[in-house]
């Protein structure tokens, strides 16, 4: 393996320690064979030799932005989410265009935050290795980093993915992104159609241990009140969501730990206590019961599940080669670019983050 220069090797052979801020050498890979192998045109590691620095990169700047608050991590993961589900992991949720996939009903809660923070990435990247570092691989290892410093598990994840060159309309993204309505049978064939199995969205279904939900998500559930609720439980949400009050104010998904990338998930669904029509099925339906008692037995058959199925999401129906492109900036398409030379977001300079204008200190 090649040393890189930025410390005379003499040095480091003499103090025989790995010095840290040096190691842009990318990190061994964790050839575990319960890794599920990449589809053709991904690879572990795509960027080693091409971009050596883009994976620290993004784990840098994702550690500027949660370490001010680690609320963060949870918008990022769900970004991910609805950009694999929706005309597969292309990067083209991230797309700002009035007729974009934003604009759909479900993404009108998608945190204008966690588009910024994508953006960022991807800015800090152009300057350091331009037009190679896909959108989409931006978004997908920004989520893994989301992960791990919401205090959940390392993994790798394969990267290679290209950017699309068009977004879904509002139509598409419907159709494409599960409800909270959604009974089992219907989350099933949803998740099936992208390659996804029952043991995928069970783990994935965790997610829902970090983040947010807005009233509006959950109020079909209050009135009458749903018998999956804990009585308790639906009392409280029933003083924070007022029925026929046009209030919509957001409460942690997972109330014993809301920022904690762990398996409390699994506990408040046998207690009562998940939000959604979409998470209390999976306690009712004997093709995803005894999952979610496996996953709730054992934190860490948890967040190893959970590593294989977000690497699976990860790959829904990615472009590779010479597919697509590598867009400049991700809100813009390229051949767009130009004529809007001052891409800010504007509108995404969101009150909660506090964009850095330089990460050389980090
Ligand atoms: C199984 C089908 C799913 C449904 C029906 C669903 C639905 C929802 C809904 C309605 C919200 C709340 C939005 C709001 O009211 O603000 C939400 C939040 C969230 N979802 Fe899901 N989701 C599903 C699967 C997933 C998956 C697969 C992931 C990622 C692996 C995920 C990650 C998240 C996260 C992290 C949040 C919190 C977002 C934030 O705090 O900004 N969800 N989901
Ligand atoms: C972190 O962000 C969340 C959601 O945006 C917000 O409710 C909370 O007050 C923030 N915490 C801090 C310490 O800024
Ligand atoms: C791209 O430019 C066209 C024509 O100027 C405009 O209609 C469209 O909204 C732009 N799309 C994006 C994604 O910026
Ligand atoms: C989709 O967008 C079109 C045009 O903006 C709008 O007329 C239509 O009502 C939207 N459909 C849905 C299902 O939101
Ligand atoms: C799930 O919902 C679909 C569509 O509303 C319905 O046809 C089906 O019977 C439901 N399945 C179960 C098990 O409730
Ligand atoms: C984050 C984001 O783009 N949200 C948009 C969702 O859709 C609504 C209505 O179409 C827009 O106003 C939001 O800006």
């Amino acid at each position: 393996m090649q040393i890189r220069s930025c410390v005379p090797l003499w040095l480091v052979l003499l103090l025989a320690i790995p010095i840290a801020d040096c190691t842009h050498l990318p990190t061994p890979l964790t050839d575990s064979p319960d890794l599920p192998i990449p589809v053709t045109g991904l690879s572990y590691g795509f960027y080693r030799k091409s971009c050596p620095k883009a994976e620290h990169t993004v784990k840098k700047i994702m550690k500027f932005f949660l370490t001010a608050n680690v609320s963060q991590a949870a918008g990022v993961i769900r970004l991910l989410f609805h950009d694999c589900f929706v005309q597969g992991c292309d990067g083209s949720i991230l797309i700002n265009d009035p007729q974009g996939e934003q604009a759909g009903t479900p993404n009108q809660t998608l945190r204008p935050s966690a588009f910024a923070i994508i953006d960022q990435i991807k800015a800090e990247l152009e300057s350091i290795c331009p037009n190679t570092v896909s959108c989409a691989d931006v978004l997908a290892l920004a989520a893994r980093e989301a992960i791990r410093q919401a205090h959940g598990k390392r993994f790798e994840i394969p990267t290679g993915r290209r950017d699309s060159l068009n977004f879904a309309n509002n139509e598409t993204v419907l159709k494409n992104v599960p409800a909270p309505t959604f009974n089992s049978s219907q989350l099933l064939s949803s998740f099936s159609s992208k390659g996804l199995k029952a043991r995928d969205l069970v783990a994935l279904s965790g997610a829902h241990t970090v983040g947010l939900a807005h009233c509006s998500s959950f109020s079909d559930r209050l009135s009458p009140i749903d018998p999956m609720l804990n009585a308790e439980f639906a009392e409280s949400l029933i003083q924070t969501c007022p029925i026929h009050s046009s209030i919509n104010v957001a409460i942690n998904m997972d109330m014993l730990t809301p920022d904690k990338f762990d398996n409390k998930y699994f506990d408040n669904l046998v207690n009562g206590k998940v939000l959604f029509d979409s998470d209390a099925t999976l306690l009712s339906d004997s093709r995803t019961h005894p999952i979610v008692e496996d996953l709730r037995a054992k934190e860490h058959e948890f967040l190893s599940h959970f590593a294989i199925s977000f690497i699976k999401m990860s790959m829904v129906e990615v472009l590779t080669g010479s597919q697509g492109n590598i867009r400049k900036v991700c809100s813009v398409l390229n051949c767009n670019t130009s004529n809007s030379a001052s891409t800010t977001r504007d509108s995404y300079v969101a009150a909660d983050i506090d964009a850095p204008s330089s990460y050389a200190s980090m």
